[in-house]
């Protein structure tokens, strides 16, 4: 499907995905949120994709919402704020964490906003080193969305959560795996194959059971023990009659490596 804000190509089972306004650093303005959705959905329809890779054109990884669209410059009336949440990040955020396969995100270079919370709904997050993380909404008046008040205070606890959220200041990549909120840097010209590397590997993982895992660790977030263990037992149900378990068994009874199929 071609796309005007988005690049997406598929390579040895991994979906490159790049958002592409690097004229005004890959902010969001409905076509784009449109496009990222379909595109998404293209990737968990497609049994050819085994993992995500999610990354910027440019300078800039997503500075979040195009203000130019929400406040026109010339003064004309632009969409409603509520509107927007409801039919652009919210059903992003959703798409993300609820795909059953692993997203790489690929931080490139400054994650603002919806951007940054975006960033913090993916699996693997890998900065550049000449990355930066900022919650700008308090900046201009707003409030975290797109997942930042769900997600932040989990990866960094609330304490560092209120800070980010309420102070809107930038924070270095370095800073940002200082805070558990990434899984790791990279020198800029390294992040690109870094990115691709680890979601080639993840692909050729048994991506039934990484779905599941996904599945699995969103849940807990918020559950109980007792409906977590159960969570796990239906899961592992599901796991254990899957073409790659026994696949994985039988490759290591015969002193082998597996070969996975995501079945
Ligand atoms: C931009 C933007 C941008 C347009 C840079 N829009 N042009 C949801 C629903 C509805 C409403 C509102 O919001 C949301 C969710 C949100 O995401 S709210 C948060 C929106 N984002 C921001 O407030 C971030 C605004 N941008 C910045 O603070 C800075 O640009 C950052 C820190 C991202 C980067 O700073 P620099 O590296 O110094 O770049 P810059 O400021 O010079 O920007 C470069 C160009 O990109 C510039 O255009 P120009 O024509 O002067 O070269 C900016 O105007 C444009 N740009 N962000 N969000």
């Amino acid at each position: 499907m071609a796309h005007e804000t988005i690049q997406s190509e598929v390579r040895g089972g991994v979906a490159l995905l790049t958002l592409n306004r690097p004229e005004v650093l890959n902010s969001f303005n409905r076509a784009m949120a449109r496009e990222l959705q379909a595109a998404l959905d293209g990737v968990a329809g497609s049994a050819e994709v085994r993992a995500v890779v999610l990354t910027g054109a440019g300078r800039a990884f997503c500075a979040g919402q195009d203000l130019a669209e929400v406040v026109p410059p010339d003064g004309s009336r632009g969409p409603d704020v509520a509107d927007l949440i409801a039919e652009g990040y919210n059903p992003l955020v959703l798409r993300l964490a609820g795909l059953e396969k692993p997203v790489v995100c690929a931080v490139n270079g400054v994650a603002a906003g919806a951007g940054a919370n975006l960033a913090l709904a993916c699996d693997l997050v890998l900065a550049a080193k000449s990355a930066s993380f900022l919650q700008a909404f308090v900046n201009i008046g707003l409030v975290p969305d797109s997942g930042g008040t769900f997600f932040l205070p989990r990866l960094v606890g609330l304490a560092r959560a209120k800070a980010l959220a309420m102070l809107g200041e930038r924070i270095s990549a370095e800073q940002a795996l200082a805070f558990g909120m990434i899984h790791a840097v990279h020198e800029p010209e390294k992040l690109m194959p870094e990115a691709e590397a680890l979601a080639t590997r993840l692909a050729q993982m048994p991506t039934l059971a990484l779905g599941l895992i996904k599945r699995a660790l969103h849940a807990s977030l918020d559950a109980t023990l007792e409906s977590q263990l159960e969570l796990e037992r239906t899961l592992q149900a599901i796991a254990s009659k899957s073409y790659d378990y026994h696949e994985g068994v039988k490759a290591f009874q015969e002193k082998r490596e597996p070969k996975f199929s995501g079945r």
